[in-house]
């Protein structure tokens, strides 16, 4: 099985960032512990960051290409601006589970709409970095 992780803008900051809202673990960290789970699966794990939106299109695009059977998807601010986002993940067979860190539904009313979560096949947010283990196992286990 060969699952892709993606973050979008900031989240190369993480640890730095907010800490107050995104915690102090950086992605690295995160990168970590999600290899150590998907080797006891024997499953493949590409985890990829970018602040780019047409980066992160293409990294879709590619992933139905290759053969990826999910991804793991924190979109950041794009969740909330990103049509071709939407249209991306809607183009691919590729399952795609939409996650963040914090609770976006107790925060600003901007981030309360996800344009992508509709092409998803769910989401999580609100509980800390554990929400890229839960989406991860979600495809491991299924
Ligand atoms: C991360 C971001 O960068 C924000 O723009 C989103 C998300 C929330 C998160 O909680 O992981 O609004």
């Amino acid at each position: 099985m060969k699952i892709l992780v993606l973050n979008g803008p900031n989240l190369n900051r993480l640890g730095k960032r907010e800490p107050e809202i995104y915690g102090k673990e950086t992605l690295e960290d995160i990168e970590a512990r999600l290899l150590k789970l998907s080797n006891e699966f024997n499953a493949s794990l590409d985890f990829r960051q970018s602040n780019h939106e047409g980066v992160l299109i293409d990294w879709i695009h590619e992933a139905e290409d290759t053969g990826v059977d999910g991804i793991v998807f924190n979109p950041g601010a794009y969740t909330h601006t990103s049509i071709g986002l939407r249209d991306a993940i809607a183009g691919i067979e590729v399952p795609v589970i939409e996650v963040h860190i914090s609770n976006i539904h107790k925060r600003e009313t901007f981030r309360h709409t996800s344009l992508l979560a509709p092409e998803c096949v769910g989401q999580i947010c609100g509980l800390g970095t554990l929400g890229y283990d839960l989406a991860l196992r979600k495809f491991l286990e299924n």
